[in-house]
Protein backbone atom coordinates (compact mmCIF):
# COMPACT_ATOMS: atom_id res chain seq x y z
CA UNK A 1 0.00 0.00 0.00
CA UNK A 2 1.70 3.09 -0.86
CA UNK A 3 -0.10 6.56 0.65
CA UNK A 4 0.56 10.40 0.49
CA UNK A 5 0.41 12.18 3.40
CA UNK A 6 -0.56 15.56 2.47
CA UNK A 7 -0.77 18.88 4.82
CA UNK A 8 -2.41 21.59 2.89
CA UNK A 9 -0.90 25.17 2.08
CA UNK A 10 -1.27 28.22 4.46
CA UNK A 11 -0.61 31.14 3.04
CA UNK A 12 3.15 30.45 3.96
CA UNK A 13 6.22 32.20 2.58
CA UNK A 14 4.04 35.71 2.41
CA UNK A 15 2.06 35.91 5.31
CA UNK A 16 2.37 34.07 8.65
CA UNK A 17 4.78 32.21 6.83
CA UNK A 18 7.47 34.40 6.90
CA UNK A 19 7.18 34.31 10.76
CA UNK A 20 6.65 30.38 10.64
CA UNK A 21 6.97 27.48 8.89
CA UNK A 22 6.16 24.52 11.03
CA UNK A 23 7.24 21.01 10.29
CA UNK A 24 3.86 18.54 10.05
CA UNK A 25 4.46 16.32 13.33
CA UNK A 26 1.51 14.74 12.75
CA UNK A 27 1.99 13.12 9.51
CA UNK A 28 5.54 12.29 10.56
CA UNK A 29 3.89 10.63 13.28
CA UNK A 30 1.54 8.45 11.17
CA UNK A 31 4.54 7.42 8.85
CA UNK A 32 6.14 6.93 12.54
CA UNK A 33 3.05 4.42 13.14
CA UNK A 34 3.44 2.36 9.69
CA UNK A 35 7.21 1.59 9.13
CA UNK A 36 6.58 -1.11 7.08
CA UNK A 37 4.70 0.95 4.85
CA UNK A 38 5.69 2.75 1.93
CA UNK A 39 4.63 6.38 2.58
CA UNK A 40 5.67 10.14 1.46
CA UNK A 41 4.58 13.19 2.92
CA UNK A 42 3.86 16.33 0.73
CA UNK A 43 3.82 19.78 2.55
CA UNK A 44 2.27 22.04 0.31
CA UNK A 45 3.42 24.59 2.42
CA UNK A 46 6.97 24.37 1.26
CA UNK A 47 6.62 22.61 -1.69
CA UNK A 48 4.98 25.68 -3.06
CA UNK A 49 4.82 24.78 -6.88
CA UNK A 50 2.30 22.20 -6.42
CA UNK A 51 -1.27 23.54 -8.04
CA UNK A 52 -4.04 20.89 -8.88
CA UNK A 53 -2.74 20.28 -12.12
CA UNK A 54 0.52 19.19 -10.95
CA UNK A 55 -1.42 17.28 -7.79
CA UNK A 56 -3.65 14.82 -10.43
CA UNK A 57 0.04 13.92 -12.37
CA UNK A 58 1.22 13.02 -8.90
CA UNK A 59 -1.68 11.15 -7.23
CA UNK A 60 -1.48 8.13 -9.95
CA UNK A 61 1.64 6.85 -8.15
CA UNK A 62 -0.35 6.03 -4.72
CA UNK A 63 -2.81 3.71 -3.24
CA UNK A 64 -4.62 6.08 -0.84
CA UNK A 65 -4.33 9.93 -0.17
CA UNK A 66 -4.25 10.65 3.34
CA UNK A 67 -4.97 14.57 4.22
CA UNK A 68 -5.00 16.29 7.76
CA UNK A 69 -7.56 19.06 8.03
CA UNK A 70 -8.14 21.70 10.27
CA UNK A 71 -11.29 23.81 10.07
CA UNK A 72 -9.51 26.64 8.42
CA UNK A 73 -8.36 24.64 5.76
CA UNK A 74 -11.57 22.20 5.23
CA UNK A 75 -11.77 23.86 1.36
CA UNK A 76 -8.66 22.85 0.28
CA UNK A 77 -9.01 19.37 1.39
CA UNK A 78 -12.31 18.77 -0.40
CA UNK A 79 -10.38 20.20 -3.30
CA UNK A 80 -7.41 18.39 -2.77
CA UNK A 81 -9.83 14.57 -2.16
CA UNK A 82 -12.05 15.59 -5.41
CA UNK A 83 -8.99 15.49 -7.49
CA UNK A 84 -7.75 12.23 -5.72
CA UNK A 85 -11.35 10.78 -6.71
CA UNK A 86 -11.14 11.78 -10.58
CA UNK A 87 -7.71 9.73 -10.25
CA UNK A 88 -10.16 6.61 -8.55
CA UNK A 89 -7.47 6.85 -5.32
CA UNK A 90 -9.52 6.13 -2.07
CA UNK A 91 -9.23 9.37 0.15
CA UNK A 92 -8.41 9.58 4.57
CA UNK A 93 -9.11 12.80 5.85
CA UNK A 94 -8.00 13.24 9.98
CA UNK A 95 -7.29 16.07 12.02
CA UNK A 96 -9.48 18.23 14.39
CA UNK A 97 -12.02 19.24 11.71
CA UNK A 98 -13.51 15.81 10.91
CA UNK A 99 -13.16 14.60 14.48
CA UNK A 100 -15.20 17.23 15.67
CA UNK A 101 -17.62 17.46 12.73
CA UNK A 102 -17.61 13.50 11.77
CA UNK A 103 -20.92 14.44 9.04
CA UNK A 104 -18.24 16.11 7.02
CA UNK A 105 -17.83 12.52 5.42
CA UNK A 106 -22.00 12.43 5.09
CA UNK A 107 -21.63 15.78 3.17
CA UNK A 108 -19.06 15.55 1.06
CA UNK A 109 -18.57 12.22 -1.20
CA UNK A 110 -14.95 13.33 -1.94
CA UNK A 111 -14.26 11.46 1.26
CA UNK A 112 -14.00 7.83 1.55
CA UNK A 113 -12.79 7.19 5.13
CA UNK A 114 -12.13 9.63 8.36
CA UNK A 115 -10.38 9.10 11.46
CA UNK A 116 -11.60 10.35 14.67
CA UNK A 117 -9.02 11.47 17.20
CA UNK A 118 -6.07 9.84 17.60
CA UNK A 119 -4.30 8.78 14.87
CA UNK A 120 -1.87 6.49 14.81
CA UNK A 121 -3.29 3.44 15.51
CA UNK A 122 -6.13 3.55 13.62
CA UNK A 123 -3.94 4.45 10.35
CA UNK A 124 -1.59 1.21 11.58
CA UNK A 125 -4.80 -0.94 10.78
CA UNK A 126 -6.38 0.48 7.93
CA UNK A 127 -2.99 0.11 6.15
CA UNK A 128 -2.25 -3.36 7.74
CA UNK A 129 -5.64 -4.73 6.08
CA UNK A 130 -7.86 -4.90 8.98
CA UNK A 131 -11.40 -5.12 7.99
CA UNK A 132 -12.61 -1.87 8.47
CA UNK A 133 -16.17 -2.73 10.47
CA UNK A 134 -13.15 -3.64 13.33
CA UNK A 135 -11.59 -0.54 13.34
CA UNK A 136 -12.39 1.81 16.42
CA UNK A 137 -12.14 5.67 15.62
CA UNK A 138 -12.90 4.80 11.61
CA UNK A 139 -15.85 6.41 9.78
CA UNK A 140 -16.29 4.56 6.34
CA UNK A 141 -18.63 4.88 3.13
CA UNK A 142 -19.12 1.34 1.48
CA UNK A 143 -21.49 0.90 -1.06
CA UNK A 144 -22.97 4.60 -0.60
CA UNK A 145 -23.59 4.80 3.12
CA UNK A 146 -21.31 5.98 5.61
CA UNK A 147 -20.46 3.92 8.69
CA UNK A 148 -19.57 5.17 11.84
CA UNK A 149 -17.25 2.49 13.99
CA UNK A 150 -17.19 3.76 17.55
CA UNK A 151 -14.35 5.54 19.52
CA UNK A 152 -11.08 4.80 19.71
CA UNK A 153 -9.98 5.18 23.77
CA UNK A 154 -6.98 7.39 24.12
CA UNK A 155 -3.58 5.53 24.43
CA UNK A 156 -3.08 5.02 28.08
CA UNK A 157 0.72 5.37 27.22
CA UNK A 158 2.02 8.31 25.19
CA UNK A 159 5.19 6.54 25.46
CA UNK A 160 4.17 4.14 22.76
CA UNK A 161 3.85 6.42 20.49
CA UNK A 162 5.85 5.90 17.45
CA UNK A 163 8.70 8.16 16.63
CA UNK A 164 8.10 10.37 14.06
CA UNK A 165 9.41 9.80 10.58
CA UNK A 166 11.76 12.96 10.34
CA UNK A 167 13.88 11.43 7.76
CA UNK A 168 10.83 11.82 5.25
CA UNK A 169 10.81 15.64 4.30
CA UNK A 170 13.71 18.34 3.88
CA UNK A 171 13.84 19.67 7.46
CA UNK A 172 15.35 23.16 5.70
CA UNK A 173 12.52 25.09 5.02
CA UNK A 174 10.99 25.37 8.24
CA UNK A 175 11.46 28.02 10.75
CA UNK A 176 10.16 29.45 13.75
CA UNK A 177 11.10 33.84 13.62
CA UNK A 178 13.69 32.82 10.80
CA UNK A 179 15.35 30.07 13.23
CA UNK A 180 15.46 26.84 11.48
CA UNK A 181 13.04 25.00 13.98
CA UNK A 182 11.31 21.82 14.95
CA UNK A 183 8.32 20.34 16.53
CA UNK A 184 8.13 18.15 19.41
CA UNK A 185 4.99 16.82 21.23
CA UNK A 186 5.53 16.01 25.16
CA UNK A 187 1.84 16.12 26.04
CA UNK A 188 -1.77 15.37 24.60
CA UNK A 189 -4.69 17.17 25.79
CA UNK A 190 -6.09 19.86 28.23
CA UNK A 191 -8.48 19.26 31.46
CA UNK A 192 -9.04 23.07 31.54
CA UNK A 193 -12.88 24.30 30.33
CA UNK A 194 -12.34 27.53 28.06
CA UNK A 195 -15.52 27.23 26.25
CA UNK A 196 -14.45 28.76 22.53
CA UNK A 197 -11.54 25.35 22.55
CA UNK A 198 -11.63 22.34 20.90
CA UNK A 199 -8.67 20.93 22.14
CA UNK A 200 -10.46 19.91 25.51
CA UNK A 201 -13.09 18.63 23.47
CA UNK A 202 -10.71 16.48 20.83
CA UNK A 203 -9.25 15.02 24.05
CA UNK A 204 -12.25 14.31 26.08
CA UNK A 205 -10.91 16.57 29.05
CA UNK A 206 -7.80 14.25 29.75
CA UNK A 207 -4.33 15.02 29.67
CA UNK A 208 -1.56 12.84 29.10
CA UNK A 209 1.97 13.08 29.23
CA UNK A 210 5.11 11.47 27.59
CA UNK A 211 8.25 11.03 30.53
CA UNK A 212 10.96 13.35 30.74
CA UNK A 213 13.34 10.63 28.99
CA UNK A 214 11.64 10.39 26.39
CA UNK A 215 11.49 13.79 25.59
CA UNK A 216 15.31 14.09 25.41
CA UNK A 217 15.16 10.96 23.32
CA UNK A 218 12.89 12.67 21.02
CA UNK A 219 15.45 15.85 21.22
CA UNK A 220 17.96 13.83 20.32
CA UNK A 221 16.73 12.78 16.65
CA UNK A 222 15.79 16.30 15.57
CA UNK A 223 17.29 16.89 12.15
CA UNK A 224 20.93 18.19 12.98
CA UNK A 225 20.80 21.97 11.95
CA UNK A 226 18.19 22.67 14.19
CA UNK A 227 18.45 24.93 16.68
CA UNK A 228 14.84 25.92 18.00
CA UNK A 229 12.22 23.62 19.48
CA UNK A 230 8.49 24.82 19.67
CA UNK A 231 7.22 21.89 22.10
CA UNK A 232 3.40 22.21 20.52
CA UNK A 233 2.05 20.87 23.64
CA UNK A 234 -1.05 23.51 24.77
CA UNK A 235 0.19 23.31 28.47
CA UNK A 236 3.51 22.34 28.34
CA UNK A 237 3.94 23.75 32.07
CA UNK A 238 1.08 22.13 33.42
CA UNK A 239 2.77 19.38 35.59
CA UNK A 240 5.51 21.82 37.62
CA UNK A 241 7.37 18.42 38.64
CA UNK A 242 8.04 16.90 34.66
CA UNK A 243 8.73 20.36 33.75
CA UNK A 244 11.74 20.20 36.60
CA UNK A 245 12.95 16.81 35.20
CA UNK A 246 12.78 17.55 31.52
CA UNK A 247 14.76 20.77 32.04
CA UNK A 248 17.14 18.72 34.63
CA UNK A 249 17.66 16.30 31.56
CA UNK A 250 18.08 18.83 29.10
CA UNK A 251 21.03 20.59 31.15
CA UNK A 252 22.29 16.82 32.15
CA UNK A 253 22.82 16.45 28.49
CA UNK A 254 23.73 19.62 27.31
CA UNK A 255 20.99 20.10 24.90
CA UNK A 256 20.65 23.32 26.24
CA UNK A 257 23.97 24.50 24.69
CA UNK A 258 22.78 23.25 21.23
CA UNK A 259 18.74 24.61 21.58
CA UNK A 260 16.40 27.19 22.53
CA UNK A 261 12.93 26.29 23.58
CA UNK A 262 10.07 27.65 23.19
CA UNK A 263 6.65 26.31 24.46
CA UNK A 264 2.80 27.03 24.69
CA UNK A 265 2.03 27.74 28.55
CA UNK A 266 -1.13 28.63 30.49
CA UNK A 267 -0.66 31.72 32.79
CA UNK A 268 -1.82 30.72 36.23
CA UNK A 269 0.99 27.89 36.01
CA UNK A 270 4.29 30.55 34.95
CA UNK A 271 2.44 33.14 37.66
CA UNK A 272 2.02 30.75 40.87
CA UNK A 273 5.90 28.94 40.11
CA UNK A 274 8.41 31.60 39.75
CA UNK A 275 11.22 29.14 40.00
CA UNK A 276 9.91 27.56 37.07
CA UNK A 277 10.21 30.17 35.05
CA UNK A 278 13.79 30.36 36.33
CA UNK A 279 14.47 26.59 36.05
CA UNK A 280 12.77 26.87 32.35
CA UNK A 281 15.20 29.96 31.13
CA UNK A 282 18.40 28.14 32.75
CA UNK A 283 17.78 25.12 30.16
CA UNK A 284 17.34 27.29 27.49
CA UNK A 285 13.80 28.60 27.17
CA UNK A 286 13.62 32.02 25.62
CA UNK A 287 10.11 32.49 25.19
CA UNK A 288 6.76 31.46 25.84
CA UNK A 289 3.09 31.88 24.06
CA UNK A 290 0.24 32.82 26.24
CA UNK A 291 -3.14 32.04 25.32
CA UNK A 292 -4.00 35.14 27.05
CA UNK A 293 -7.19 35.83 25.57
CA UNK A 294 -8.25 38.96 27.16
CA UNK A 295 -7.40 41.43 29.42
CA UNK A 296 -10.68 41.80 30.98
CA UNK A 297 -11.93 39.90 33.94
CA UNK A 298 -15.41 39.73 32.95
CA UNK A 299 -14.49 38.35 29.69
CA UNK A 300 -11.90 35.32 31.26
CA UNK A 301 -14.47 34.71 33.56
CA UNK A 302 -17.28 34.32 31.00
CA UNK A 303 -15.39 31.70 28.87
CA UNK A 304 -13.90 29.94 31.99
CA UNK A 305 -10.42 30.84 31.54
CA UNK A 306 -9.77 30.31 34.95
CA UNK A 307 -7.58 32.83 36.22
CA UNK A 308 -7.69 36.80 37.14
CA UNK A 309 -6.27 39.81 35.72
CA UNK A 310 -3.54 39.63 38.54
CA UNK A 311 -2.26 36.29 37.54
CA UNK A 312 -1.71 37.60 34.04
CA UNK A 313 0.71 40.64 35.58
CA UNK A 314 2.40 38.25 37.48
CA UNK A 315 3.10 35.65 34.85
CA UNK A 316 4.21 38.40 32.86
CA UNK A 317 6.62 39.41 35.21
CA UNK A 318 7.72 36.54 36.68
CA UNK A 319 8.97 35.52 32.66
CA UNK A 320 11.04 38.83 32.15
CA UNK A 321 12.11 38.75 35.59
CA UNK A 322 13.81 35.13 34.31
CA UNK A 323 14.32 35.97 30.91
CA UNK A 324 11.59 34.78 29.18
CA UNK A 325 9.65 36.53 26.21
CA UNK A 326 6.19 36.61 26.70
CA UNK A 327 4.18 36.06 22.92
CA UNK A 328 0.63 36.55 23.94
CA UNK A 329 -2.33 35.61 22.33
CA UNK A 330 -5.58 37.19 22.52
CA UNK A 331 -9.00 37.19 20.87
CA UNK A 332 -10.97 39.88 19.51
CA UNK A 333 -14.44 39.65 19.78
CA UNK A 334 -14.89 38.34 23.17
CA UNK A 335 -18.48 38.04 24.74
CA UNK A 336 -19.05 40.75 26.70
CA UNK A 337 -16.26 43.37 25.51
CA UNK A 338 -17.22 46.45 23.58
CA UNK A 339 -15.21 48.52 21.28
CA UNK A 340 -13.89 50.70 23.80
CA UNK A 341 -13.06 47.54 26.33
CA UNK A 342 -10.85 46.27 22.89
CA UNK A 343 -9.24 49.76 22.65
CA UNK A 344 -8.21 49.29 26.37
CA UNK A 345 -6.95 45.98 25.71
CA UNK A 346 -4.76 47.68 23.34
CA UNK A 347 -3.32 50.02 25.82
CA UNK A 348 -3.09 47.26 28.16
CA UNK A 349 -0.85 44.75 26.35
CA UNK A 350 1.78 47.49 26.23
CA UNK A 351 1.55 48.34 29.69
CA UNK A 352 1.77 44.99 30.81
CA UNK A 353 5.01 44.66 28.84
CA UNK A 354 4.31 41.61 26.41
CA UNK A 355 7.11 41.13 23.69
CA UNK A 356 5.04 40.01 21.08
CA UNK A 357 0.85 39.73 20.18
CA UNK A 358 -0.97 37.86 17.79
CA UNK A 359 -5.16 38.57 17.86
CA UNK A 360 -7.39 36.22 16.63
CA UNK A 361 -10.93 36.97 15.58
CA UNK A 362 -13.35 34.82 18.27
CA UNK A 363 -14.21 31.46 15.72
CA UNK A 364 -17.16 29.06 16.07
CA UNK A 365 -14.76 26.05 16.30
CA UNK A 366 -17.28 22.39 15.06
CA UNK A 367 -18.06 21.15 19.06
CA UNK A 368 -17.50 23.72 21.19
CA UNK A 369 -19.67 25.43 23.50
CA UNK A 370 -19.01 28.88 21.75
CA UNK A 371 -20.80 27.49 18.58
CA UNK A 372 -23.74 26.43 20.61
CA UNK A 373 -24.55 29.29 21.55
CA UNK A 374 -23.66 31.28 18.68
CA UNK A 375 -25.92 29.34 16.47
CA UNK A 376 -28.73 29.26 19.04
CA UNK A 377 -28.06 33.02 19.83
CA UNK A 378 -28.13 33.87 15.80
CA UNK A 379 -24.39 35.27 15.72
CA UNK A 380 -23.43 33.08 13.06
CA UNK A 381 -25.86 32.61 9.86
CA UNK A 382 -27.70 29.20 10.49
CA UNK A 383 -26.11 27.72 7.42
CA UNK A 384 -22.73 28.88 8.06
CA UNK A 385 -20.29 25.48 6.57
CA UNK A 386 -16.06 25.88 7.03
CA UNK A 387 -16.86 23.99 3.61
CA UNK A 388 -17.11 27.59 2.25
CA UNK A 389 -14.84 29.34 3.88
CA UNK A 390 -11.60 29.68 2.20
CA UNK A 391 -8.57 29.46 4.32
CA UNK A 392 -6.96 32.87 5.96
CA UNK A 393 -10.44 34.59 5.05
CA UNK A 394 -10.09 37.57 7.34
CA UNK A 395 -13.86 38.19 7.75
CA UNK A 396 -14.51 36.63 10.76
CA UNK A 397 -17.81 34.04 11.19
CA UNK A 398 -19.44 35.46 14.11
CA UNK A 399 -20.73 38.41 15.52
CA UNK A 400 -21.16 39.50 19.18
CA UNK A 401 -23.93 41.21 21.12
CA UNK A 402 -21.67 44.61 21.16
CA UNK A 403 -19.60 43.72 18.04
CA UNK A 404 -20.32 43.15 13.89
CA UNK A 405 -18.41 40.95 12.21
CA UNK A 406 -17.27 44.09 10.16
CA UNK A 407 -15.94 45.68 13.35
CA UNK A 408 -14.16 42.58 14.81
CA UNK A 409 -12.56 42.68 11.70
CA UNK A 410 -11.79 46.13 11.85
CA UNK A 411 -10.31 45.56 15.41
CA UNK A 412 -8.26 42.85 14.16
CA UNK A 413 -6.01 45.09 12.18
CA UNK A 414 -5.56 47.92 14.76
CA UNK A 415 -4.44 45.68 17.22
CA UNK A 416 -1.36 44.45 15.45
CA UNK A 417 -0.85 48.46 14.27
CA UNK A 418 -1.12 49.91 17.40
CA UNK A 419 1.43 47.05 18.93
CA UNK A 420 3.77 46.79 16.68
CA UNK A 421 3.74 50.45 14.72
CA UNK A 422 4.61 51.94 18.15
CA UNK A 423 8.14 51.92 17.64
CA UNK A 424 8.89 53.79 20.47
CA UNK A 425 7.79 50.65 22.32
CA UNK A 426 10.27 48.59 20.65
CA UNK A 427 12.90 50.85 20.74
CA UNK A 428 12.73 51.06 24.64
CA UNK A 429 11.92 47.37 24.66
CA UNK A 430 15.05 45.86 22.80
CA UNK A 431 17.31 48.81 22.96
CA UNK A 432 16.97 49.97 26.77
CA UNK A 433 15.38 46.74 28.20
CA UNK A 434 15.49 48.29 31.59
CA UNK A 435 16.31 45.14 33.69
CA UNK A 436 13.15 43.54 32.85
CA UNK A 437 14.76 40.92 30.32
CA UNK A 438 18.80 41.29 31.29
CA UNK A 439 20.84 42.24 28.18
CA UNK A 440 22.72 39.39 28.68
CA UNK A 441 19.78 36.17 28.23
CA UNK A 442 19.57 34.82 25.09
CA UNK A 443 16.34 35.41 24.80
CA UNK A 444 17.03 39.04 24.53
CA UNK A 445 20.17 38.75 22.10
CA UNK A 446 17.95 36.71 19.42
CA UNK A 447 14.86 39.06 19.89
CA UNK A 448 16.60 42.28 18.77
CA UNK A 449 18.30 40.54 16.31
CA UNK A 450 14.96 39.39 14.54
CA UNK A 451 12.65 42.22 16.37
CA UNK A 452 12.68 44.35 13.57
CA UNK A 453 12.25 41.85 10.83
CA UNK A 454 9.26 40.67 12.69
CA UNK A 455 7.63 43.85 12.98
CA UNK A 456 8.29 44.88 9.32
CA UNK A 457 7.04 41.27 7.71
CA UNK A 458 4.43 40.72 10.33
CA UNK A 459 2.85 44.25 9.24
CA UNK A 460 3.70 44.47 5.73
CA UNK A 461 3.68 40.83 4.41
CA UNK A 462 0.90 39.63 6.01
CA UNK A 463 -1.38 42.17 8.74
CA UNK A 464 -1.95 44.92 5.60
CA UNK A 465 -2.28 42.65 2.68
CA UNK A 466 -4.22 39.75 3.99
CA UNK A 467 -7.32 39.69 1.21
CA UNK A 468 -4.31 39.76 -1.03
CA UNK A 469 -2.48 36.59 0.42
CA UNK A 470 -5.74 35.00 0.26
CA UNK A 471 -6.32 35.22 -3.26
CA UNK A 472 -2.89 34.43 -4.38
CA UNK A 473 -2.85 31.27 -2.53
CA UNK A 474 -6.20 29.91 -4.91
CA UNK A 475 -4.96 31.71 -7.77
CA UNK A 476 -1.26 29.47 -7.29
CA UNK A 477 -3.82 26.21 -6.09
CA UNK A 478 -5.88 26.22 -9.30
CA UNK A 479 -3.36 26.48 -12.01
C1 LIG B 1 1.59 23.68 16.22
C2 LIG B 1 0.24 24.21 15.82
C3 LIG B 1 0.19 25.06 14.72
C4 LIG B 1 1.38 25.35 13.80
C5 LIG B 1 1.33 24.44 12.55
C6 LIG B 1 1.58 23.03 12.86
C7 LIG B 1 1.90 22.08 11.74
N1 LIG B 1 2.48 22.40 10.63
O1 LIG B 1 1.55 20.95 11.97
C8 LIG B 1 1.06 26.77 13.32
C9 LIG B 1 1.62 27.76 14.33
C10 LIG B 1 1.58 27.16 11.95
C11 LIG B 1 -0.47 26.72 13.42
C12 LIG B 1 -1.27 27.55 12.69
C13 LIG B 1 -2.64 27.56 12.83
N2 LIG B 1 -3.38 26.92 13.74
CO1 LIG B 1 -2.67 25.58 14.89
N3 LIG B 1 -2.10 24.35 16.24
C14 LIG B 1 -0.95 23.87 16.52
C15 LIG B 1 -1.09 22.95 17.76
C16 LIG B 1 -0.69 23.74 18.99
C17 LIG B 1 -0.29 21.67 17.71
C18 LIG B 1 -0.45 20.86 16.42
C19 LIG B 1 0.25 19.54 16.55
O2 LIG B 1 1.32 19.36 15.98
N4 LIG B 1 -0.32 18.60 17.31
C20 LIG B 1 0.23 17.28 17.49
C21 LIG B 1 -0.31 16.33 16.40
C22 LIG B 1 0.34 14.98 16.53
O3 LIG B 1 -1.71 16.22 16.61
P1 LIG B 1 -2.79 16.41 15.44
O4 LIG B 1 -2.35 17.43 14.48
O5 LIG B 1 -4.10 16.55 16.06
O6 LIG B 1 -2.73 14.99 14.66
C23 LIG B 1 -3.25 13.79 15.23
C24 LIG B 1 -4.74 13.54 14.90
O7 LIG B 1 -5.48 14.70 14.74
C25 LIG B 1 -4.73 12.68 13.69
N5 LIG B 1 -4.56 13.28 12.36
C26 LIG B 1 -4.25 14.53 12.01
N6 LIG B 1 -4.17 14.64 10.68
C27 LIG B 1 -4.40 13.45 10.15
C28 LIG B 1 -4.42 13.01 8.83
C29 LIG B 1 -4.70 11.66 8.56
C30 LIG B 1 -4.69 11.19 7.15
C31 LIG B 1 -4.95 10.77 9.64
C32 LIG B 1 -5.22 9.36 9.38
C33 LIG B 1 -4.96 11.22 10.97
C34 LIG B 1 -4.66 12.54 11.22
O8 LIG B 1 -3.59 11.87 13.92
C35 LIG B 1 -2.53 12.67 14.49
C36 LIG B 1 -1.73 11.78 15.42
O9 LIG B 1 -2.52 11.31 16.48
C37 LIG B 1 -2.62 22.65 17.73
C38 LIG B 1 -3.24 22.26 19.04
C39 LIG B 1 -3.12 20.76 19.27
N7 LIG B 1 -3.21 20.36 20.49
O10 LIG B 1 -2.97 19.94 18.39
C40 LIG B 1 -3.17 23.94 17.14
C41 LIG B 1 -4.46 23.88 16.35
C42 LIG B 1 -4.47 22.63 15.51
N8 LIG B 1 -4.39 25.10 15.47
C43 LIG B 1 -5.48 25.67 15.33
C44 LIG B 1 -5.67 26.86 14.55
C45 LIG B 1 -7.04 27.50 14.62
C46 LIG B 1 -4.64 27.39 13.78
C47 LIG B 1 -4.74 28.62 12.87
C48 LIG B 1 -5.99 28.77 12.07
C49 LIG B 1 -4.48 29.85 13.74
C50 LIG B 1 -4.56 31.15 13.00
N9 LIG B 1 -5.55 31.92 13.28
O11 LIG B 1 -3.75 31.46 12.17
C51 LIG B 1 -3.50 28.43 11.97
C52 LIG B 1 -3.92 27.70 10.67
C53 LIG B 1 -2.84 26.99 9.97
C54 LIG B 1 -3.34 26.25 8.74
N10 LIG B 1 -2.54 25.40 8.15
O12 LIG B 1 -4.45 26.41 8.35
C55 LIG B 1 -6.61 24.97 16.05
C56 LIG B 1 -7.45 24.14 15.07
C57 LIG B 1 -8.92 24.17 15.39
C58 LIG B 1 -9.71 23.55 14.31
N11 LIG B 1 -10.93 23.15 14.62
O13 LIG B 1 -9.31 23.44 13.18
C59 LIG B 1 -5.81 24.14 17.12
C60 LIG B 1 -6.49 22.86 17.59
C61 LIG B 1 -5.55 25.09 18.32
C62 LIG B 1 -6.78 25.44 19.13
N12 LIG B 1 -6.64 25.48 20.42
O14 LIG B 1 -7.84 25.71 18.68
N13 LIG B 1 -0.88 25.81 14.29
S1 LIG C 1 -7.52 27.35 25.74
FE1 LIG C 1 -5.75 26.28 26.56
S2 LIG C 1 -6.22 26.03 28.77
FE2 LIG C 1 -8.15 26.52 27.74
S3 LIG C 1 -9.08 24.51 27.30
FE3 LIG C 1 -7.93 25.15 25.45
S4 LIG C 1 -5.92 24.23 25.67
FE4 LIG C 1 -6.90 24.17 27.68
Amino acid sequence: MKTLLIYPPFPYGKGMGSIICSPPLNLLLLAGAVPEHEVDVLDLNVNKSYGFNKMEEKFGNYDLIGVTCMSSTLRLVLQICSIAKKKGIPTLVGGFHPSLDPQVIEDHDCIDMIVRGEGEETFRELLNGKPKPEILGLSYRENGTVHHNPDRPFLKNLNELPLSRNELINPQPYHYLWLPAWVIETSRGCSFQCDFCCVNQFYNWTYRTKTPERVIQELYQVPSDVKLIFFADDNFTLNKKRVFRICELIKKTRLNKKFLFVCQARVADLADHPDMAREMHESGFVCVFLGVESLKQMALDRMNKGYSLEKIISCVDNCHKNGILVFGSFIIGNIGETEKDTRKTFKMMKLLDFDFIMTMPITPFPGTNLTKEAMEKGWMEKDFTWADRKIGESIPIMKTPDLTRKKIQELLSESYRSFYNDIKYFIKKFAFPSGTISRNSKSFKWTRKYAFKFIKNGLTRFVFRLETIVDEVYEKAET
